[in-house]
């Protein structure tokens, strides 16, 4: 489906600010102080970055295809027995869009790297997702899930677990298969494991300080 960007845009706007207020509001607040994590949704277009989402968030399968531009949705979710704020982008896999997915990468805390088991080329392009996410956050590791959905649709797998497993070790990330088609399979476990990812990862180091007259200070650059 095509449609013109300025309209495509302001539908894009409209349904993040409905999906924030609306999950807001449906959340109930617990009192102490809540970490947020960014998650990034990334992936080929038509893999069920969205489908994923929706059916995490809103409990419910979107079968009709209407690609992303990007897309929000924000909840309280509880890990591990530890509440916390999840904060999902849900973005573009269609390549017209893809000059915006730097600066969605630079926001991310953690990122789940999506292709469908039914669509080998979402599976192989998988590998430039991941070196995008290192070259912008400079790293050589961050937390990552590599996700391959569409398992309901086993006539039609081109990608087979193993190939998934072995994909995942090269890239020493975490692996789960999906289904966000109803009933949906491993679709909040795949949500809880990148936050368990996240909580994982190491902090970034904490600037270098020094004792002047038993004082700290940080050193000048
Ligand atoms: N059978 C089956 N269909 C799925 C599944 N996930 C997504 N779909 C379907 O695949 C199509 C594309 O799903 P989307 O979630 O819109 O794909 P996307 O990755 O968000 O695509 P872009 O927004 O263009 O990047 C839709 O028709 C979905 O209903 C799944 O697990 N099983
Ligand atoms: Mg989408």
């Amino acid at each position: 489906m095509y449609v013109s960007s300025s309209s495509t845009a302001d539908i894009s706007i409209l349904k993040s600010n409905f999906n924030r207020n609306n999950i807001l509001r449906m959340s109930k607040l617990p009192s102490e102080k809540l970490s947020t994590y960014k998650l990034v949704v990334v992936g080929d277009g038509g893999v069920g970055k969205s489908a994923l989402t929706i059916q995490f968030f809103q409990r419910q399968f979107v079968t009709d295809y209407d690609p992303t531009i990007e897309d929000s949705y924000i909840q309280h979710t509880e890990v591990d027995a530890e509440w916390c704020i999840l904060d999902v982008l849900d973005t573009a896999g269609q390549e017209e869009f893809s000059a915006m997915r730097e600066q969605y990468m630079r926001k991310g805390d953690g990122f789940m790297l999506v292709y469908s088991v039914t669509d080998k080329q979402s599976f192989e392009n998988i590998p430039h997702f991941y070196n995008q996410i290192l070259r912008v956050k400079d790293k050589d590791s961050y937390p990552m899930l590599l996700v391959g959905n569409k398992i309901d649709l086993v006539h039609q797998r081109k990608v087979s677990e193993e190939m998934g497993r072995e994909m995942s070790q090269r890239l020493n990330v975490g692996f789960i298969e999906t289904s966000a088609k109803d009933p949906p399979h491993n679709v909040d476990a795949a949500f809880h494991d990148v936050i368990r990812i996240i909580r994982k990862f190491p902090p970034p180091p904490k600037k270098s300080r020094i004792r002047i007259n038993n004082k700290l200070k940080c050193p000048l650059m």
